[in-house]
């Protein structure tokens, strides 16, 4: 480690990007990190200047999908001109990790959210926001991109403690290992809590539905209100983001944070190979069915369907379990396997359930 320098490495650069680095690149280059990414410009900071950036031209056209240019989070190589004033990306460099999700439409492109995040916050607020279904999906989320979670539970002051020591139950009953903080930034009980759960170096990111405070938090941690909240609670989440743009914030005690804005499609978020970690018992279960490609819908063999049987996974498990994998395999097919497959798993899925009920 001792060959890096100490400004990037408060940025979070480590011994895994350094060996990412092409030893001859990196006489040539300088190692930054992209703070913001604008419109056509971004913001990068080599640990001792923040400068404004350009793609180089090659990097622009050359591009085969959206995956190769820099987002939030990334450490590029660039050139440094004017003093440091002004820079040229020249190279993205490998991720530690990657928050993407599918654009809509027929292509299968990406929106990238956040790159080379350690931790994530994934936050739902008490009052109404709270879905265990929906942390789940969050989770798979979040172990496919290689980032730790930890769970925030806003708006403490809106519900009694006894709804808080519940939720909090609930979700120790399918996820023990998980930590969870409950807060609110009323009264600020619990932020000592998620302040204590920033660590120096390491960068972090703010992810949950619209409205259930994300922005307020950050501005609650920075001291001073620089981003601008909802002022409007819009119950159904439907309305406008308040945010809609991705900076890294870097904290007073040295971490990083990114806020993104509330994420409503997740069903369009990448997911993979999360789904053995989130359904862990399950996934164990699979290696006993009979054969090595079973669907765990109407094989014969299958022990995951005798689990369900005799009552030693839930049903709600199941389903959730064979909507993520459904979600997660359709990931990998083309457009056209979809069209196809998308009705005719439909059908078997009725079908299993009918049966299961008769
Ligand atoms: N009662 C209560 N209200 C809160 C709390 N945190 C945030 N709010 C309010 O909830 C509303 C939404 O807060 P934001 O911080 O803008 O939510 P967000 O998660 O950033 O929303 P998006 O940017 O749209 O994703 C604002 O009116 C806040 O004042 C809290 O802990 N308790
Ligand atoms: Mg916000
Ligand atoms: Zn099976």
């Amino acid at each position: 480690m001792s060959n890096i320098p100490k400004n990037i490495k408060e940025l979070g650069f480590d011994e895994w990007f350094q060996n990412q680095v092409d030893p001859e690149k990196k006489a040539d280059f300088e190692i930054a990190r992209v703070l913001a990414v604008h419109k056509d410009s971004y913001e990068l900071s080599n640990g001792a200047n923040m400068v404004f950036a350009e793609l180089v031209g090659k990097m622009m056209f050359s591009a085969e999908s959206s995956l190769a240019l820099p987002t939030v989070g990334d450490w590029v190589l660039a050139h440094f001109y004017n003093n440091d004033t002004f820079a040229i990306i020249h190279e993205t460099l490998p991720r530690k990790s990657l928050l993407k999700r599918k654009t809509s439409g027929k292509k299968i492109d990406f929106q990238l959210i956040a790159a080379n995040i350690d931790t994530a916050f994934i936050m739902q607020s008490l009052d109404a926001d709270f879905n265990l279904n929906r942390l789940e999906r969050y989770m798979v989320m979040i172990h496919e991109a290689n980032i730790q979670p930890i769970v925030l539970l806003s708006k403490s002051d809106l519900v009694i403690r006894e709804e808080i020591e519940d939720k909090i139950g609930d979700i120790k009953k399918i996820m023990p290992q998980l930590q969870v903080i409950p807060f609110n930034n009323k009264n600020g009980d619990g932020l000592g809590d998620v302040k204590r759960s920033l660590k120096p170096g390491f960068t972090y990111c703010l992810l949950g539905s619209s409205g259930v405070g994300k922005t307020t938090l950050l501005n609650n941690l920075m001291g001073e209100p620089l981003f601008k909240t909802k002022t409007i609670r819009e119950k159904d989440g439907k309305g406008r983001h308040a945010t809609t743009s991705r900076q890294l914030i870097i904290l007073d005690n040295g971490a990083m944070i990114i806020d993104t804005p509330g994420m409503r499609e997740l069903g369009n978020m990448a997911v993979d190979s999360g789904l053995a970690d989130t359904f862990h018992e399950i996934t164990l279960l699979a290696e006993q069915c009979r054969y090595s490609d079973c669907r765990h819908i109407n094989e014969a063999g299958c022990a995951v369907l005798a689990a369900l049987e005799d009552g030693t996974i839930s049903e709600k498990r199941y389903r959730n379990y064979i909507k993520m994998k459904k979600e997660s395999d359709y990931y990998e097919m083309s457009y056209h396997e979809k069209r196809k497959k998308d009705k005719a798993f439909g059908r078997l899925v009725k079908s299993v359930m009918k049966h299961k009920k008769g």
